[in-house]
């Protein structure tokens, strides 16, 4: 048999697990023939929670679900993972400022990344989902020099797939039909929805929706996309985040498609004037369980001013969080 794949999935009694871990189970990370096991954490408090998910993928008998491992240790659930879904992080509350959520989840990451630095494989694969997503990426990187930097990223795929969606429907086309759109930048409000390169059945999406509808409102539609699903369900997006999660590892580990590319925030290596180290979502091409970001692409005045916003953002995150950077 197959030696199975050891997935650990931190925040696994949450809401975007419980829309994640049975499709992980059901083999859409790694495929109809690649056995998992499942690591997942969770905080001492959401263990029974915990518990009562894995009654349910019990209960799924999913062929392919070798183990469920449901652990408030994150020693246990990082051991020796080949992929590690970090969604885990407190919500923002009532009166906290963007600053307080930044320092207080990045003391998690600060701490999970020195235990994978500790026990995980160095070529194990991590997203980060739990916000700020792109920041709590570059705290575990710093903290886990063990594991290889090109396999810390932050999930943008989410934003991407709102995008793709959206020009879809703008453009009366069949999101199937969508390629090579881009997220640029920071999980947040400052990210960079670009149709530029975007195609609609393999001709130029600009031929068919309007240049000043992709800046004025497209940008900032998707930029809000997760504050109206809040307006509108009263939570986060959970479902499409788990999709989007998903959609980000199977990429990465199965390969972008044809001459398509997607969005990952990874780390800089200072493409498009973007600050070495930095973890932004580029646009990337994914290969053999690795990816490269896409060369060569023109830049409008417009979007590379707002690519210059959200890189301005992600350093004031990096100073916010300097204290939980080894030296
Ligand atoms: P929930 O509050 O439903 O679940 C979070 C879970 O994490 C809880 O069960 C909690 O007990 C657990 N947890 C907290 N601290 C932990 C720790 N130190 N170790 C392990 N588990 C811990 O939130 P959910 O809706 O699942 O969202 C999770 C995270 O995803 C949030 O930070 C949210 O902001 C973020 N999101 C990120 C998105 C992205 O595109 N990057 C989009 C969706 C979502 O907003």
């Amino acid at each position: 048999m197959t030696e199975p794949k050891r997935i650990a999935v931190t925040g696994a009694a949450g809401q975007i697990c419980y829309s994640m871990l049975f499709r992980i189970a059901a083999g859409d990370i790694y495929g109809p023939d690649q056995p998992v096991t499942l690591q997942l954490l969770e905080i001492t408090p959401a263990l029974d929670l915990l518990n009562a998910v894995k009654m349910e993928l019990d209960d799924c008998a999913f062929p392919l679900l070798h183990d469920v491992v449901c652990t408030d240790d994150p020693k246990v659930a990082l051991q020796g993972v080949d992929a590690a879904l970090f969604v885990g992080a407190k919500p923002r509350g009532p009166g906290m400022e963007r600053s307080d959520l930044i320092a207080d989840n990045g003391k998690i990451f600060s701490s999970l990344g020195k235990i994978l630095n500790e026990v995980g494989s160095p070529d194990c694969k991590v997203v980060v989902v739990g916000n700020p997503a792109n920041t709590n990426a570059f705290i575990l990187k710093a903290n886990a020099p063990n594991i290889d930097p090109r396999n810390i990223t932050a999930l943008t795929r989410l934003d991407h797939n709102r995008a793709a969606s959206q020009l879809a429907a703008k453009a009366g086309a069949k999101v199937a039909d969508v390629n090579r759109m881009i997220i640029w930048g920071n999980h947040s409000t400052t990210q960079v929805p670009d149709v530029s390169h975007a195609t609609i059945g393999g001709k130029p999406a600009l031929d068919r929706v309007d240049a000043g509808w992709a800046i004025d409102e497209f940008v900032p539609m998707i930029a809000t996309r997760g504050a109206a699903v809040i307006k509108a369900r009263g939570s986060s997006s959970a479902a499409s985040a788990a999709n989007g999660t998903i959609d980000h590892m199977a990429t990465w580990i199965q390969g972008t498609q044809g001459g398509d590319w997607t969005s990952m925030a990874v780390t800089s290596d200072g493409s498009y004037g973007i600050e070495e180290g930095l973890v932004y979502s580029f646009p990337v091409r994914c290969k053999g369980g690795d990816w490269e970001i896409v060369q060569g692409l023109d830049v409008s005045d417009a979007i590379g001013e707002k690519m210059k916003t959200s890189e301005r953002e992600l350093v004031d995150e990096r100073d916010t969080v300097k204290d939980l950077l080894p030296s």
